[in-house]
């Protein structure tokens, strides 16, 4: 067996962080490296998919459940608008091999992609 991840520990209360939200499937800290006014991470409870694509491909119900949840956080920690990154492979700047989705929110409209 492998380590658990950084966010299965914080789910299991090992690590301190704060869950903000949660459903039976996902749930919800604020990224400890934030880089917009809002930066939460969107989690599911499972590590079992490393990276979105592996994601998408096993269970696209959890990924779409992971969608609504980041909509539903946008709403409630900003206007409602944001934006949804997952970093995937280390070349792209994923460091945590358990899918997640970054949720940036608030003053982001001066920002372009790319
Ligand atoms: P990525 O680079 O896409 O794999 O994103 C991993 C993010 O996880 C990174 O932005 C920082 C965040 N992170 C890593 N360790 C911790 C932690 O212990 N607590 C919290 N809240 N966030 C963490």
């Amino acid at each position: 067996m492998s380590e658990p991840t950084v966010f299965t520990r914080i789910l299991q209360g090992e690590i301190p962080g704060e869950i903000l939200a949660q459903t039976e499937r996902v749930f919800v800290i604020r990224d400890i490296h934030p880089r917009a006014p809002i930066h939460l991470l969107v989690i599911p409870k499972t590590e079992q998919y490393r990276d979105v694509v592996a994601l998408a491909e096993g269970d696209p119900s959890l990924l779409a459940e992971m969608v609504a949840v980041a909509r539903d956080v946008a709403a409630e920690h900003s206007d409602g608008d944001f934006r949804l990154v997952f970093n995937t492979g280390a070349r792209a700047g994923q460091s945590v091999f358990h899918v997640h989705a970054h949720v940036l929110a608030g003053g982001l409209e001066e920002e372009t992609v790319g």
